[in-house]
């Protein structure tokens, strides 16, 4: 019997390189419409957990993986040579940049070296993380498509971006529109039928190319206009003007505009690096971006400009920076994730703490961090502690938060999100 009819009877074996925000939901999601999935991790720790049910993805829910777990249509290796027995494989590894700001791809190529190891016909291969506009027929193809293996024919090969919004309630794996482009249109029919069996949309493109691109064109699209956002917000502060009132009322324009909010930076290992990739693909082509590089001196000069309005507001009270005890609340890189990476809150810190600033923080979502030589864990705030502080920090609104305490408490608020919206204090100073 051919894949495609293997596909559509969910009697294939799925296999998912990478289980982290992406691979591990994408896995739960196939193990759940009937599929036998295998989670291959470098991590043992991962490996471990999800081998005992146990999540460790705030957007998995724990008693569905342990479900399917008990069911036996999921487990976890880090075994690669499993991948002899694998019909299909979704490759969800990161995708970080260098120092340099260049692409490192160097998950992707030792995923693949696994997988062309073990390759065998009939196989399909589905590369998932972000990356630049031609990984997958210039850097993927070649590792695997030897002598006797012809894409498209013994084996088939594409690319289908992940759009994982972590925290986010309403969408999910499932109800996310799925972009797949295969190398050739036998390639992008089977990825298609596989995608199709556990996301409610597919969208077919002709190439892994364009699919790449698509991905980068969501992701450079938020940074540019988050900096546009950023930079309003300088301009409105120099004018003395409301930027948070400004776009609340721009928001109401039905048609032809899109709210952002300005904040002390951006985070997360997707917005403020998927551009660079971008980028970098481009100048490799002899084009010269100008939007993404704006957009990243922007949005990477926010956390100094955050520093500059506390080192303000304390001065009102005749306050310096250095000396002064200062608390960040919420230090994840958004509202309701347990994700520090490239949180501008670590970029703020940085910059206190050199100051001179006595730091602390609270996060719910984060019980440590470290910054530098510097072993932090997260201070609780209740019964009175906020009044310690000559000021306190706003950088992520999580939701779970009590304002309303946190204004009464509190002597001095810097609010980087407008997350105390409505409540006018003089103590309390907006981006
Ligand atoms: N941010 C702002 N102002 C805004 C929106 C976001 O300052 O108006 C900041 C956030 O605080 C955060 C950073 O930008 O630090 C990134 O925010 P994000 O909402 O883009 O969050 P990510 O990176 O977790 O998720 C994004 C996805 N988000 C949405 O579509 C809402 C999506 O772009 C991708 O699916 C995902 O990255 C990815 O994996 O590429």
């Amino acid at each position: 019997m051919d894949l495609l009819e293997r596909i559509r009877r969910h009697e294939i074996k799925l296999g998912v390189i990478g289980c982290g925000y992406v691979g591990l939901p994408l896995a739960l999601e196939f193990a759940k419409a009937g599929f036998s999935v295998v989670g291959i991790d470098t991590d043992a720790e991962k490996v471990k957990r999800i081998n005992q049910g146990e999540s460790y993805i705030l957007d998995v829910d724990g008693k569905e993986l342990k479900n399917e777990v008990e069911k036996g249509t999921i487990s976890a290796t880090e075994n690669f040579s499993v991948l002899k027995g694998i019909d299909a494989i979704s490759i969800c590894v990161p995708t970080p940049l260098r120092k340099t700001r260049d692409p490192d791809v160097s998950f992707i190529v030792a995923a693949m070296e696994k997988v062309a190891r073990y390759l065998h016909p009939g196989q399909l291969i589905v590369l998932e993380s972000t990356t630049y506009p031609g990984t997958t027929q210039e850097l993927v193809l070649p590792m695997l498509q030897r002598d006797r293996f012809k894409v498209g024919k013994d084996f088939f090969l594409a690319f289908s971006p992940e759009r994982v919004d972590p925290g986010n309630p309403v969408y999910n794996t499932k109800n996310t529109p799925k972009v797949v482009g295969g190398v050739t249109r036998r390639c992008t029919d089977v990825a298609s039928a596989l995608y199709q069996e556990v996301i409610d949309t597919v969208v077919p493109v002709s190439s892994p190319r364009v699919a790449e691109m698509v991905k980068l064109l969501e992701n450079t699209f938020r940074s540019v206009n988050i900096a546009m956002v950023n930079e309003l917000a300088l301009m409105c502060h120099k004018m003395g003007i409301d930027v948070w009132e400004v776009i609340e009322a721009a928001a109401t324009k039905p048609f032809g505009f899109m709210n952002f909010y300005p904040g002390p930076g951006i985070g997360g290992h997707c917005i403020p690096i998927d551009p660079f990739y971008l980028s970098w693909k481009a100048k490799q082509s002899g084009f010269e971006p100008r939007f993404i590089e704006l957009a990243g001196q922007i949005n990477s000069g926010m956390p100094a400009f955050v520093v500059s309005r506390v080192a303000d507001a304390l001065n009102d009270y005749k306050k310096s920076l250095n000396g002064s005890k200062i608390l960040i609340l919420g230090v994840a890189y958004k509202q309701e994730v347990n994700d520090l990476r490239e949180s501008p809150a670590l970029d703020v810190m940085e910059l206190l703490h050199r100051k001179g600033a006595q730091l602390a923080y609270h996060d719910p979502y984060i019980p440590t961090l470290s910054l530098g030589d510097l072993e932090l864990r997260s201070k609780p705030i209740d019964r009175g502690r906020l009044k310690e502080y000559d000021c306190v920090v706003i950088l992520t609104s999580h939701r779970l938060f009590d304002y309303q305490k946190i204004v009464s408490e509190s002597t001095l608020i810097l609010d980087t999100r407008n997350a105390l919206k409505g409540i006018k204090d003089k103590k309390v100073h907006l981006l």
